[in-house]
């Protein structure tokens, strides 16, 4: 049984949402947006950027950290000060006071064509296992279209439920949920009018070493 999951709903306002958001583009200014690919070759439904000292990146040699953004070689921005502190709080509430925001990976949802066709954006079932500290808990904030989010257990197998995350909710992961499977089946379009054109950005921060 997966216990420590808390879920903050509307958490922020959509006046702090539209607020972060603006300092989140500025932060991201010249770490631009890209599609990665998994070790396959086959490409993930969202784009990513990150922020901090350390982004997470997939390419056909892996998953990893590094601390330079892979396509314009530069470090990453910084994370906005109010969103490492409100990670830092977060942690503190989760009994990880000790928390230090090392990376916050952007993933932008967006359905997006490839060859004629219209890919629906999703992340598929996983688990997080690219971090060295996997005590540490993952702070994650949700902005614009609605998510339908699957949290499942610690097996692949073990049955899953669909979580909705909705603009301005926080979801903290830690203690025995934080190597459990989980995914993104669905972001319902229109159901936000935070993000010009749709779409929906989601804010993971974590500590990634010990
Ligand atoms: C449960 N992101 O970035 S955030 C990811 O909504 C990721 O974009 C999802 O899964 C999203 O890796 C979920 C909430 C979350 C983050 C990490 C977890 C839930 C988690 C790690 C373990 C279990
Ligand atoms: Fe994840």
């Amino acid at each position: 049984m997966i216990e420590t999951i808390q879920v903050y709903r509307k958490f922020f306002t959509p006046e702090m949402c539209e607020n972060l958001l603006a300092e989140i583009r500025q932060s991201v200014g010249d770490s631009p947006f890209y599609r990665p690919v998994m070790w396959n070759g086959a490409s993930f439904r969202f784009q990513i950027t990150s922020l901090g000292k350390l982004g997470w990146h997939s390419d056909q040699q892996g998953y990893r950290y590094q601390d330079i953004h892979p396509q314009t070689g530069k470090p990453w921005g910084a994370i906005p000060p109010a969103i490492a502190q409100t990670a830092i709080d977060l942690a503190t509430k989760a009994g990880y006071p000790e928390f230090r925001p090392e990376s916050c990976l952007v993933l932008h949802y967006q359905d997006y064509e490839k060859n004629g066709k219209i890919q629906q954006t999703k992340l598929g079932l996983h688990r997080d296992l690219t971090e060295e500290n996997l005590e540490a808990p993952i702070i994650s904030l949700s902005f614009g279209d609605t998510a339908i989010f699957t949290q499942g257990g610690l097996s692949r197998t073990d049955p899953t439920h669909p979580i909705l995350l909705f603009s301005g909710d926080v979801m903290v992961t830690s203690g025995n949920a934080r190597q459990a499977y989980h995914g993104v089946q669905k972001i319902i379009p229109n159901s936000s009018n935070l993000i010009p054109g749709g779409g929906r950005i989601n804010l993971t921060i974590r500590q990634v070493n010990y």
